[in-house]
């Protein structure tokens, strides 16, 4: 287990916490890098009020000395502000002589409340909710931004941009993102790269507020960088566009991944598909650097980076689909659990659209699927250890491509 996360804290509890163990000792951190993630991923138009009140930022408590990890567990804490206006409502001992107050009792379809009710048995969804809210997806990224941080050690580059929110979508150069892509993502207030649908999108969600509906959308993360090898093909659960697309299905309201060509490749002919192989050097000659690809290089990216579940050293290219939130001002109909009888859903303070900030918490955890992947493979308990093992697989590509026989020595089979 090269690399595990785990988090702790509901909604409107005193605070998230999350516990990191198996970076190697000597990753240069701080706050500041990690709040850097924490921030985007409250931002984009669309969000409730809650994120008002919010300041997302995390308190070091374990596992990090002098700006660098020592190797043991690295434990943050990030305080909901909101905990203030809930201290009572969310008490763990309960106040004395009180009932519970703010209940759940009419749950709404398409959020957790009513299937975790039947199954943890509670009268009160509230039971459920605090931990089924994507608050919790704060402290994924906090996670999330360690892993980045070791992949950026080693020139790995993880963004994220919405391309379609609303039904309404974004065209984004697919073969000229710009490098790195998040700061140019960043500057729309809806994450896209295509300025012309800026207005429109921020329409539709005005649209859907004075509605009491909300939206979903999609997110593309790309990730370049990367070098060829992986993962693996030899388990299905060591292949890594099965554990990717695992890690982004686990996003609250995600309903869909695609990589690469994605579900269109399904509907294509093989050579419409599969991205030809081409030489990136002269055969005998050292294949040039970086060589992450080991001097073989692909016509196109169908693939989107990953075949046989090993990246092939082309960008990494998934696209995520969330559904619209399930919180509804004008709300569907329901069964209150108090009666039986036909209600309309519950209406909690929530928001019209959070696909913006879906892409943040993509990346978080395709930067943890990576980084565990990347441990795997290069291992190291120590930075210099993983950075060593690492110059040693590039010097090994390059080795395998001067050794090659030169142009003319032998006699390709079948030509
Ligand atoms: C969220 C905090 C929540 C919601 C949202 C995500 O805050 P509150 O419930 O206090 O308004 O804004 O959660 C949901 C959309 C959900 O369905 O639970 C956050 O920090 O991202």
């Amino acid at each position: 287990m090269p690399l595990r996360f785990l988090t702790a804290g509901e909604s409107h509890g005193k605070a998230l916490v999350v516990i990191v163990e198996g970076l190697p000792a000597g990753l240069p951190v701080s706050a500041e890098w990690v709040d850097r993630d924490l921030g985007r991923r409250m931002m984009g138009y669309g969000r409730g009020a809650r994120m008002k009140i919010e300041r997302d930022r995390i308190e070091w408590i374990s596992g990090v000395r002098a700006g660098e990890t020592l190797g043991s567990p690295v434990g943050m804490l990030i305080h909901n502000r909101d905990w203030s206006n809930w201290e009572d409502i969310m008490a763990a001992e309960g106040i004395p002589g009180e009932e519970r107050r703010r209940r759940l009792n009419r749950p709404r379809p398409g959020h957790a409340d009513l299937v975790g009710v039947l199954k943890y048995d509670r009268s009160d969804a509230r039971d459920i909710l605090e931990r089924a809210s994507a608050r919790e997806t704060a402290a994924r990224v906090a996670a999330g931004a360690l892993a980045r941080r070791l992949l950026d050690e080693f020139g790995v580059d993880i963004g994220s941009h919405v391309v379609s929110l609303g039904g309404i979508e974004a065209h984004a150069p697919a073969a000229d993102l710009p490098l790195p892509l998040n700061p140019a993502a960043d500057r729309s207030e809806v994450r896209a790269l295509d300025p012309e649908v800026d207005a429109a999108m921020i329409a539709r969600i005005d649209q859907a507020r004075k509605d009491g509906d909300t939206l979903g959308g999609e997110c593309e993360v790309v990730v370049r960088g990367l070098p060829a090898g992986l993962g693996s093909h030899v388990h299905w659960d060591r292949k890594l566009d099965g554990r990717l697309a695992g890690a982004l299905m686990s996003i609250p309201a995600v309903k869909a991944v695609e990589i690469g060509m994605g579900f269109e490749a399904a509907r294509r002919p093989g050579s419409e598909v599969h991205d030809p192989i081409d030489a990136a050097a002269t055969p005998g000659e050292p294949a040039p650097p970086p060589s992450l690809h080991g001097g073989y290089v692909r016509r196109s990216n169908n693939a989107g980076g990953l075949e046989g579940g090993i990246t092939t050293g082309a960008p990494l290219v998934l696209r995520v689909g969330m559904k619209p939130i399930a919180t509804l001002m004008s709300p569907l109909p329901t069964i209150d659990l108090r009666t039986g009888l036909p209600a309309k859903a519950q209406a909690e303070r929530s928001d019209i659209t959070a696909v913006p900030a879906m892409g943040v918490i993509a990346e978080a955890l395709t930067a943890l699927v990576l980084a565990e992947a990347w441990l795997e493979k290069f291992g190291g308990d120590s930075l210099a250890e993983t950075r060593r093992n690492f110059e040693g697989y590039l010097a090994r590509l390059r080795e395998r491509w001067t050794e090659l026989a030169p142009p003319g020595a032998v006699t390709v089979e079948g030509q």
